[in-house]
């Protein structure tokens, strides 16, 4: 069965610009997931419509309210019978990497919360139990790019959607280590050089040249990485 995404925000729009191009609309095409959008405003129930108040105790910015949030997920998981991962998109939460993207592509529902203000009602993270998922360390003016960002990623790993062999290229960044160097045509340009060794036509020789360069690249680019590699290793 296909899986399904409940996208929970307050911009549902933003989401067509990355939703309805490439592999998410292809993946959507072939029945390997489907989106379903729920305007976080449309619960609201003041005059105001408002979503969002000034936190107490004082200080800066808004804070989502919790009506408006679990009235709009008690809807959303009506629509389907399938018990849904609740994630709740944040820069407080675990950073997003390729074996929690694993993870969420064998879910069967899941269920992206993305506000749009200061931050959330600590009673959200209270009483929905939400898994807390952040992209990185900086902070963006809403949730929304974040679950576009965690979306295109988990999609691209569903069985089906991409081609045996992009497939196997996801699968080996999962390793923990960086790519290896590509190259195509020309075989000269501005005085650069393609390496020798890919024309060899030894494919053992190529493959253990790859795999060095794999090494060689994650130590000087990405020394975190690298030093993750050698623990696990
Ligand atoms: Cl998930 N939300 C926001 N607002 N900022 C972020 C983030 C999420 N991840 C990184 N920065």
């Amino acid at each position: 069965m296909a899986l399904r995404i409940d996208i929970l925000s307050l911009f549902p729009e933003m989401f067509d610009a990355v939703l309805g191009v490439s592999i998410p609309k292809r993946a959507v095409a072939k029945g390997l997931v489907s989106f379903h959008h729920t305007n976080i405003r449309d619960f609201a129930v003041d005059k105001h419509r408002s979503v969002d108040d000034r936190p107490f105790g004082g200080g800066p910015g808004m804070v989502m309210m919790c009506p408006t949030v679990f009235d709009a997920v008690e809807h959303a998981e009506a629509q389907d019978p399938r018990p849904a991962t609740r994630v709740l998109l944040t820069p407080q939460g675990r950073v997003l990497d390729q074996s929690l993207c694993q993870s969420l592509a064998r879910e069967d529902r899941l269920l992206l919360i993305a506000g749009h203000y200061e931050g959330f009602d600590e009673r959200i993270v209270e009483g929905l139990q939400p898994l807390e998922v952040s992209i990185g360390d900086y902070i963006l003016s809403g949730g929304e790019l974040a679950a576009m960002v965690l979306i295109d990623a988990v999609v691209r790993l569903l069985p089906g959607v991409l081609g045996a062999e992009s497939g196997a290229w996801d699968e080996s960044f999962a390793d923990g280590l960086l790519e290896y160097p590509q190259y195509t045509r020309p075989r000269e340009f501005r005085g650069m050089k393609v390496p020798e060794v890919l024309f060899c036509g030894d494919h053992a020789r190529i493959a253990r040249w790859r795999s060095e360069q794999r090494k060689y690249q994650t130590q000087k680019k990405r020394p975190d990485l690298w030093e993750k590699y050698l623990k696990k290793s």
